[in-house]
């Protein structure tokens, strides 16, 4: 079994409500177990302005999935809902991003984890901290340090974690 973080974001049609169908798909997968979720947090654009805010989560669950499996089961969900890839940065109905899987280190063409964005991303350092508080990336730096030093833009709070019980 391997522990995994996901970056979840949205920000065209219902965001709330993709973040939380994409999680109930999540909970009803036989390979998923032990999902937590953070709150929902409402977020500035990263990269182009001219977009909506952002609905950001990161939730964690044990998978035996090996990790371009888990990628493809991700992708497979944010097809589902609708997922168009039109511009770099751009908005999304669905993005989901794997972040950390256990302590590995991996960079092929599909999939670079850790998450080359984490330490740079509010909505991503945040929400990781309050499920992970006493979590480490990989490369040693403790996450609720990096979560107190970056700087919020405007993060805040919108909704608790969805339930999917
Ligand atoms: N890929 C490589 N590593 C990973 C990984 N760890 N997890 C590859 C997921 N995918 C990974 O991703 C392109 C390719 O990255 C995938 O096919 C996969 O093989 P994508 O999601 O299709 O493209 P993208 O999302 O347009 O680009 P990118 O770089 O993934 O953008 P991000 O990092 O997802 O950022 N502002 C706020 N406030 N909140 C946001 O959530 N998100 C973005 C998109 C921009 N601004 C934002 C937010
Ligand atoms: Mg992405």
């Amino acid at each position: 079994m391997a522990k995994c973080y996901i970056g979840l974001g949205a920000n065209l049609q219902q965001p709330a409500e993709a973040i939380a169908s994409a999680l109930a798909k999540l909970h009803a997968h036989s390979d998923v177990s032990n999902l937590q979720c953070s709150s929902l947090y409402h977020s500035k654009p990263m990269g182009p302005q001219d977009q909506p805010d952002y609905v950001n989560a990161v939730a964690a669950f044990e998978t035996k999935l090996e990790p371009l499996l888990l990628l493809d089961l991700l992708q497979t969900i944010e097809q589902e809902h609708g997922r168009l890839r039109e511009r770099y940065w751009g908005p999304r109905t669905l993005d989901l991003d794997i972040l950390l899987i256990d302590n590995r280190t991996i960079d092929n063409e599909r999939l670079k984890v850790p998450h080359p964005g984490i330490e740079l991303r509010e909505f991503v350092v945040i929400p990781l901290a309050e499920i992970a508080p006493e979590l480490d990336l990989p490369n040693g730096k403790s996450v609720k340090s990096l979560a107190l030093s970056i700087p919020d833009n405007e993060l805040r709070i919108l909704a608790p974690a969805p339930s999917f019980t």
